[in-house]
């Protein structure tokens, strides 16, 4: 390894950086959700976490900015049309909460809405 290394550095500054991403060893775990959203409706409509993990949601707006809003934990986001937007939350606790479109987007706007259902932590 450290012989090819001489040759081929780049190669295992590429190795070296992928095994340290796979052993960050703090944090609770993410999970991530990928959401799309156009005129009325976020598909998947619901969504379902566990409490206590990080939750990173990336949402695609199709037709046209709309945004997102989840009161509970203090999100609240403006969604560009055509681009991913990330947002990160940890739900510390268990239930289920409604989100909604916080950019007025047509006569169907209040109706754009989901729900985020957070399952409690096992304690075991
Ligand atoms: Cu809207």
């Amino acid at each position: 390894m450290a012989r090819a290394c001489l040759r081929l550095p780049l190669l295992c500054l590429l190795a070296g950086v992928g095994l340290s991403a796979a052993q960050v060893p703090s944090g609770p775990p993410l999970h991530e959700i990928r959401l799309t959203a156009k005129k009325y409706e976020y598909n998947p409509r619901e969504i379902r976490v566990k409490q206590g993990e990080r939750v990173r949601l990336l949402i695609t707006p199709t037709d046209r900015k709309h945004g997102f809003e989840l009161k509970e934990f203090g999100v609240k986001t403006e969604l560009p049309e055509g681009k991913e937007t990330a947002i990160e939350f940890t739900p510390d606790r268990p239930g289920e909460f409604e989100f909604k479109c916080s950019v007025y987007c047509g006569w169907r706007h209040r109706s754009m809405k989901g729900k985020l259902i957070v399952e409690p932590a096992t304690s075991n």
